[in-house]
């Protein structure tokens, strides 16, 4: 029965060909590079680094491709996930239940600053990797 004898063999070898090389790399570079493409799309001086006002531009831009209906605010619907519904009561400050854009980027410098402790008033790819600096990020892409 040689049809038999070769599946198992053949088989092993096609999971070995499709498994073996995507598997580790290009979990692991997924991981950074999602940061660091980021990084890179903010990092408008190319100096390797966010500083405020490079992540207020960032948001401005995200704020205007959000906001679909142009009624001038974003709510949680617009917002696609990116703030809880917990954050966007914290950060819509006249309670109307949606952010308009004075609220998101007030957003975005609360979270700068909290994902600065070095407070040199930029965010390096380590900073931008901590929570803070992931939560940051959620509102500039
Ligand atoms: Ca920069
Ligand atoms: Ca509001
Ligand atoms: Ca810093």
């Amino acid at each position: 029965m040689p049809a038999t004898a070769h599946r198992p063999v053949l088989a092993a070898t096609l999971a070995a060909a499709l498994l073996l090389p995507a598997a580790l790399p290009s979990t692991a570079l997924a991981r950074s590079s999602g940061t660091e493409r980021t990084l890179k799309m903010v990092d408008t001086d190319k100096d390797g680094t966010i500083d405020l006002a490079e992540a207020r531009a960032a948001a401005g831009h995200v704020f205007d491709g959000a906001e679909t209906d142009k009624d001038g605010t974003v709510d949680a619907k617009e917002l696609k996930g990116r703030l809880s519904k917990k954050d966007l009561k914290a950060a819509d400050t006249d309670s109307d239940g949606t952010l308009d854009r004075k609220e998101y980027l007030a957003l975005v410098e609360q979270r700068f600053k909290a994902a600065d402790p070095d407070s040199d008033g930029t965010l390096d790819a380590k900073e931008l990797k901590t929570p803070a600096g992931r939560s940051l990020l959620q509102l500039l892409k």
